[in-house]
C-alpha cells in the first residue's frame, strides 16, 4: 500500500489534494487535527494519512458509501458497504480476528479423529460462556449444533459454530435515499459512549467520500464543552452545526437545515436511571420527522447495563443499534444477547477515535467471529 500524508485547513481540502494526487481510490487512513504558529496566531489545521492499495482489486474500503452497483457516483442512492473478511480488508480490521484456517489448525493439533465428541461441544459452550454469551443462548447454539451432528467435523466445527452464531444476529444496512432528502438520524445513549463522536465520523463520511451535503443538530446544551466538541469539527470539517437549545427551537433550526442531504441529531448523555432526563430529551425531539433512531452502546458494557438502557432508551422508538468501542471490550458476547433477545438489528460498530476511520457497518459474520475468536484476551 502507497502510504502519504497531506495537510489542509478542512478535512475537505486535504481530502481533495489526497484524491488529485493518489486518485479516486485512495483512502483515509487516519486524520488529525493539529495546530501552527503563524504570524497571525495559532491555526487549527487537518493531517490525513491516506493510503491506496497497490492493485485495484483491493482498493475498497470497509466503509466506502457505494450504490447497489457497486459505484460512488453523486446523485444516486447509496448504502453503506459491509465489512467482509476478504484479502481486501483493511489490516487494522483483520487482525480482530483469527482466520478460519488458524482455528481449524489449532483443533487439528489437539485432536486424534475427524468426528465430533461431546468434549468438543463441552468446550464450544466453555468457551462461549466466557466470551459471555448468555447460557439459554449458548444451549441455543449447541441444540443446533447437535441437529447437524452428522456434518460435523472437526475441520467444520468452528465454522458451523461461527454460522450459527451469525444466523441469530439482526443486522442492518445503513441506506439514504437521496430522493427523500434529507434523512434525519439522531443518535441517543447513556453518558459518554460515543455519541458525537460517531456523528462525526458518520457526518465526515458522508460529506467526503459520498459529495453528500451534511448538517448536524445539537441538542446537548447540558454537558460543558460539548458544543465547543462539535463546533470545532464542524469548522475544520465545513459541516454545518446548530444548536438547540430548547425544544421549541427543533422545527425551526431543522428548518435551516432542510436543504441537506442528511441530519445527524447529537443528543446529551444521559444515565438510564434516570426517566425524568430522558422524558426531557424526548421533548426535543417530539415535534420532527426522524428516520433512524440509533442507540449507541459501549461494547465495554456489561449484558445487564444494556439491557437496562434499551428498557429505558425505548421510548425513543429505537431502530438499531451502534456498538462502539470494540477495541477496548475483552468479550463480546453481550452483542449477540443484546440482538437476539431484542430482535433490534446492529448498524454499526466503532473500533477507535480516529474521525472518520474508526467505524464498520455491521457484518453478521465480522461480528460472529469477533464474538467466537479462541484468543482469550
Ligand atoms: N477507544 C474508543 N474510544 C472511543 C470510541 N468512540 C468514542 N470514543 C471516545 O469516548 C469518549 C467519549 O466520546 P463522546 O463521543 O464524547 O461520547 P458521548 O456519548 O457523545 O458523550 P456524552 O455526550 O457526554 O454523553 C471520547 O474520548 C471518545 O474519543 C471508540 O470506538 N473507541
Ligand atoms: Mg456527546
Amino acid at each position: 500500500m502507497k502510504i502519504k500524508k497531506f495537510e489542509g485547513r478542512t478535512l475537505q481540502e486535504a481530502a481533495e489534494l489526497m484524491r488529485k494526487e493518489m486518485g479516486k481510490d485512495s483512502v483515509i487512513l487516519s486524520s488529525k487535527i493539529l495546530e501552527k504558529n503563524t504570524p497571525h496566531g495559532v491555526m487549527k489545521y487537518f493531517e490525513i494519512t491516506s493510503g491506496k492499495e497497490d492493485t485495484k482489486h483491493e482498493a475498497l474500503d470497509s466503509h466506502v458509501l457505494v450504490d447497489e452497483k457497486g459505484e460512488t457516483a453523486p446523485g444516486k442512492n447509496f448504502i453503506l458497504k459491509k465489512y467482509t473478511e476478504t484479502e481486501n480488508a483493511d489490516k487494522r480490521e483483520t487482525s480482530f480476528l483469527l482466520s478460519k484456517e488458524k482455528v481449524t489448525d489449532v483443533k487439528n493439533f489437539t485432536r486424534e479423529n475427524n468426528t465430533v465428541q461431546q468434549s468438543d461441544l463441552d468446550e464450544i459452550s466453555e468457551i462461549l460462556s466466557f466470551k459471555e454469551v448468555q447460557q439459554p443462548i449458548v444451549k441455543l447454539i449447541i441444540q443446533q449444533l447437535l441437529k447437524s451432528k452428522n456434518l460435523l467435523t472437526q475441520r467444520n466445527l468452528d465454522d458451523y459454530v461461527v454460522s450459527c452464531i451469525s444466523s441469530m444476529l439482526h443486522t442492518k444496512e445503513f441506506y439514504v435515499d437521496k430522493k427523500k432528502k434529507p434523512m434525519v438520524v439522531a443518535l441517543v445513549g447513556p453518558t459518554g459512549v460515543g455519541k458525537t463522536t460517531s456523528i462525526a465520523k458518520l457526518a465526515a463520511i458522508s460529506k467526503i467520500l459520498h459529495n453528500l451535503e451534511a448538517g448536524i443538530l445539537s441538542i446537548d446544551t447540558y454537558r460543558l464543552g460539548a458544543i465547543d466538541q462539535l463546533r470545532i469539527f464542524s469548522e475544520i470539517s465545513n459541516i454545518e452545526m446548530l444548536v438547540a437549545y430548547e425544544p421549541k427551537e427543533v422545527v425551526s433550526q431543522m428548518n435551516k437545515l432542510k436543504k441537506k442531504d442528511i441530519i445527524f441529531i447529537d443528543t446529551v448523555g444521559r444515565s438510564q436511571k434516570n426517566t425524568a432526563e430522558l422524558k426531557s430529551i424526548k421533548s426535543y425531539l417530539d415535534g420532527i420527522r426522524i428516520d433512524e433512531t440509533i442507540l449507541v452502546l459501549s461494547s465495554t458494557s456489561s449484558t445487564k447495563n444494556m439491557y437496562e438502557s434499551i428498557d429505558k432508551f425505548k421510548m425513543f422508538g429505537i431502530n438499531s443499534i451502534l456498538f462502539s468501542k470494540i477495541d477496548e471490550a475483552a468479550a463480546f458476547g453481550n452483542i449477540l444477547n443484546v440482538s437476539h433477545d431484542f430482535e433490534l438489528p446492529v448498524i454499526f460498530l466503532t473500533n477507535g477515535q480516529i474521525i472518520p476511520d474508526d467505524i464498520i457497518s455491521a457484518d453478521k459474520d465480522y461480528i460472529a467471529k469477533l464474538i467466537y475468536r479462541r484468543s482469550l484476551v
